[in-house]
């Protein structure tokens, strides 16, 4: 490894992160926030698998803008003043991508987050950088931190951690370690035994760190403001033998707190690989008690167990504090940095009014639940298209019945030919070259008052009429004298000399079935006037429907007598035609493309012009 004595990090560091890491770099500009940087860190971002663009990120209470790189060279050319790289690439890009940055003389440090690098490749990358004069941090490790100034990616954990071991600010004790998850440790324990961390470092399981421990050491040996250093080895490796060399030799003059984690393995009859591929003693020299003893020998601070490591730092630290070697810093508050707010409300610290509100369908669980009912019971249960509209529209089970009354209204509705004005539009737009959804959307906005849409205002019609005792005939009379159509009566083509066969089905299933149907009734006595006038006006498709849904609302038992009030109020009674009748538009449209027919244009023949002659 390099044996650079420099300082990695200031409180100006700037860095370039490879990799689309958005907490990471999150986590980076919240540490720098409440290190009171002037300046977020991360200035730039590298991702090869996205063209060049800018991401959005908290710096406090702001959001910022964070250009993301195509290329590293771009990434470096446009920030003059980078030189740490934070590598996030994975295990088979960070080989190239490292070599590729060590091309910039710029970059002074380079993180290697990856495990699993081929240990030649990372041997490879150590001699390039150790030729250049470039730091490696890892690979596989979290990276490290110092404290008032830099972060390495996710090292210290959560924001709630870090201010909890104080890393927005730098106490006077330095740490190295190999291992990520056990330096988090070490900044708790060196927060509470000490007056902090001045900077910590996880070099990395790997057999081959690219900096040693002895790099980190002889920094810190070098830097005036670190007072106390922090050594937690661990079994395999002789790197430790070196350290006690240099404690022995005076090239190490500071205090020096060390232990080696593993020695539970002579607890284990066989050879013991712990987590990291660098921890597995290949003789007894590397065992983590052997280690222990050796640094104990050279004049290292080391404790009986890993438990007691703090108690003998805090000795430590207080001897130092005792002499005045140490003067603890006056403590300031950090500045606070907002929560993110999914976070807030996952710790229930924070409430807000939905803006939405939904009560049929609910699909963030594992399975989808139709008011209540998993899919797979709707299709168990074989509730059918009727069940399901049972559901979604109307949030319960109605009886079976009233699943085949709506059945049997979508497949009479569903279709009623070509020349009907929804059709005709469908087909048009269908034949103007249009696609499925415009050319159906078409056809159902001819949906109305006069064309299929009449089953609102017959159901309101003939419910009033109904509810104030209106005789049929006083109905009739009274819509005439206002001068009004009474919708669902009437059509175009049928009449009683051409009876509708849908409205005989429809209305001989409801008089069958219903337990009550009333309305129906009446608008049947209604038929019997109007058709003495004029054959063709007959109670229609769309006044049939109408009367026996409003009858099915009434007197299924399924529903209050507001809960049914409520469904003609709102303009309910059109969704069977208008759900019906989709079914046909769409087969107008996929019959239109299947005959392959071209644009339509009304001929002039079919149209009377009847211009006004003004210069006459
Ligand atoms: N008169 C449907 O009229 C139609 C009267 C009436 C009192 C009435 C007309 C109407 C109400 C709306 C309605 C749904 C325009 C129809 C449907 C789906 C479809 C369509 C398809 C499919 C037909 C002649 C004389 C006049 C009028 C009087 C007419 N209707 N009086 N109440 N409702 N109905 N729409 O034949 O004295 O001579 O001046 O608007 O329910 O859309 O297949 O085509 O599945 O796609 O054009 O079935 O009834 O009759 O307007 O020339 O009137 O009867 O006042 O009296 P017509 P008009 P007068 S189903």
């Amino acid at each position: 490894g390099s044996s650079l004595t420099r300082k990695f990090f200031s409180n100006t560091t700037k860095a370039i992160v490879w990799g689309m890491q958005q907490r990471a770099v999150q986590s980076m500009l919240d540490f720098d926030f409440i290190c009171r940087r002037d300046e977020p860190s991360v200035v730039a971002m590298v991702y090869p698998f996205t063209g060049d663009h800018k991401q959005k990120y908290y710096w406090g209470h702001k959001e910022i803008l964070i250009p993301v790189y195509k290329k590293m060279s771009d990434a470096i050319h446009k920030n003059k003043e980078v030189d740490v790289l934070v590598n996030f690439a994975s295990l088979r890009s960070a080989y190239e991508s490292t070599l590729e940055v060590l091309e910039f003389p710029q970059i002074r440090t380079v993180a290697i987050i990856a495990e699993g690098i081929p240990e030649n490749m990372t041997r490879k990358l150590i001699f390039e950088a150790d030729k250049k004069g470039v730091a490696i941090i890892g690979p596989a490790t979290v990276g490290g931190v110092k404290p008032g100034c830099f972060k390495i990616g996710n090292t210290g954990g959560m924001l709630d951690n870090i201010l909890h071991s104080k890393l927005y600010r730098p106490g006077s004790v330095a740490y190295v370690s190999r291992s990520g998850g056990m330096s988090n440790e070490l900044n708790n324990i060196i927060s509470k035994a000490t007056d902090g961390v001045i900077e910590g470092i996880a070099i990395g399981g790997d057999r081959y760190p690219g900096s040693t421990f002895m790099d980190h050491i002889l920094r810190y040996q070098a830097d005036p403001e670190t007072k106390l250093i922090v050594l937690l080895g661990e079994v395999g490796g002789t790197e430790e033998y070196e350290v006690c060399a240099a404690l022995q030799d005076g090239r190490i003059t500071k205090p020096l707190v060390a232990w080696c984690i593993g020695t539970c393995a002579s607890m284990f009859t066989s050879e013991v690989q712990f987590g990291h591929a660098g921890s597995c003693a290949n003789s007894d020299r590397e065992t983590a008690t052997a280690k222990n003893k050796a640094l104990r020998e050279a004049r290292a601070y080391v404790p009986d167990s890993f438990d007691t490591l703090g108690e003998l730092i805090h000795h430590v630290y207080s001897e130092l504090v005792k002499t005045g070697r140490v003067v603890p810093k006056e403590e300031v508050p950090p500045p606070t940095v907002p929560m993110d707010y999914s976070w807030a409300r996952e710790l229930g610290l924070i409430r807000k009014p939905a803006s939405f509100m939904t009560s049929i369908c609910d699909e963030r669980g594992q399975e989808l639940i139709y008011a209540g009912m998993p899919i797979s019971e709707v299709l168990s249960k074989e509730v059918g298209i009727g069940g399901v509209i049972s559901l979604l529209w109307f949030q319960r089970c109605l009886p079976s019945y009233v699943c085949k009354f709506f059945e049997m209204c979508l497949m009479v509705t569903a279709d009623h030919g070509p020349a009907v004005s929804g059709a005709h539009n469908t087909i048009v737009c269908a034949r103007a070259g249009k696609d499925l959804v415009s050319s159906v959307v078409s056809g159902l906005l001819t949906i109305g008052d006069r064309f299929g849409g009449a089953l609102d205002g017959s159901a309101r019609q003939f419910s009033e009429a109904y509810d104030t005792n209106l005789h049929p005939m006083e109905f009739v009379n009274k819509m005439r004298k206002e001068g009004k159509l009474i919708l669902g009566i009437g059509h175009r083509v049928k009449s009683i000399n051409n009876p509708d066969v849908r409205v005989k089905i429809i209305k001989e299933f409801v008089l069958e079935n219903f337990p009550a149907c009333p309305l129906l009734r009446y608008a049947l006595e209604v038929e019997k006037i109007t058709t003495n006038k004029k054959p063709n006006l007959i109670l229609n498709v769309d006044g049939v429907i109408a009367t026996a849904f409003v009858d099915m609302l009434r007197n299924s038992g399924s529903f209050t007598s507001e809960e049914a009030q409520e469904y003609i109020n709102v303009g309910a009674i059109n969704s069977l035609f208008v759900l019906g009748r989709s079914i046909g538009f769409i087969g107008h449209y996929m019959d239109q493309k299947r005959l392959k027919q071209g644009l339509y244009r009304h001929p002039w023949d079919d149209i009377s012009y009847v211009i006004p002659e003004q210069y006459n």
